[in-house]
């Protein structure tokens, strides 16, 4: 049987945690007087929260301290946890659940390619860190998607080659990093926002009932 390197990020395409790193990025920019909206929010998906607190900064054209700097992101991922503390099951994105369980039917490897840092937990209190192999986060790279390193970590750690591996992407910057890797980007969320990857879909439940073995058979 024909097989793939099949490589989910985790905000915004396993888990609907997007909205609490915008809240939570819109506290600490508001406390430090700095303009943030979905404008600014869509630049930092996918980017880790250090180069996401230095794009604010730039933003506002301000300078910090290094301790103050820490302080902030600390400040950020308190709040941002103390916003997730009631995630459940319900929180996963739809369908995601269901095509994540054909592709372990399929005995097809799966893993996580994610900028943060809280990937672990978040998939485990999600009851799914067990479908995962492998697992890449931020605790694992040291450069930041558009960087491909995060995705080229988990195909070599399953054992694939680039052209056998399939990125699952809402972020422009994870999008930008799985074509810099050269995979298959299949970007979940607005074609106008995302229109660099390869194909495009709403939410895993828009994708056509067999389309697990069109990727199979996808070239880049
Ligand atoms: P943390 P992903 C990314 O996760 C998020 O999209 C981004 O908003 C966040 O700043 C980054 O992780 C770091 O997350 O602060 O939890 O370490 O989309 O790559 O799964
Ligand atoms: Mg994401």
């Amino acid at each position: 049987m024909v097989k793939k390197a099949f490589i989910f990020d985790l905000d915004g395409v396993i888990v609907d945690t997007a909205k609490f790193h915008f809240i939570a990025w819109q506290r600490l920019a508001a406390s430090l007087e700095i303009k943030f909206t979905e404008h600014e929010n869509e630049q930092l998906k996918g980017v880790s929260r250090v180069h996401s607190l230095q794009k604010i900064l730039e933003w506002g054209n301000i300078e910090i301290s290094p301790d103050v700097f820490q302080a902030k992101m600390d400040q950020k991922n308190e709040e941002y946890l103390d916003l997730i503390k009631s995630l459940d099951t319900s929180d996963i994105m739809p369908g995601v659940h269901d095509f994540l369980l054909n592709l372990k039917e399929q005995e097809q490897p799966i893993a996580l390619g994610s900028a943060s840092k809280n990937a672990r937990p978040i998939l485990k209190k999600l009851g799914i860190l067990h479908l995962f192999e492998v697992i890449v986060d931020g605790t694992n790279v040291t450069e930041a998607k558009p960087d491909p390193e995060v995705f080229l970590h988990a195909s070599r750690q399953l054992n694939f080659a680039v052209q056998e591996s399939i990125v699952f992407e809402d972020s422009v910057a994870g999008v930008q990093a799985a074509n810099a890797a050269g995979m298959i980007s299949i970007g979940l969320g607005e074609k106008k926002i995302l229109h660099e990857a390869d194909e495009v879909f709403t939410h895993f439940t828009d994708m056509p009932k067999d389309y697990i073995n069109t990727l199979l058979s996808k070239k880049k």
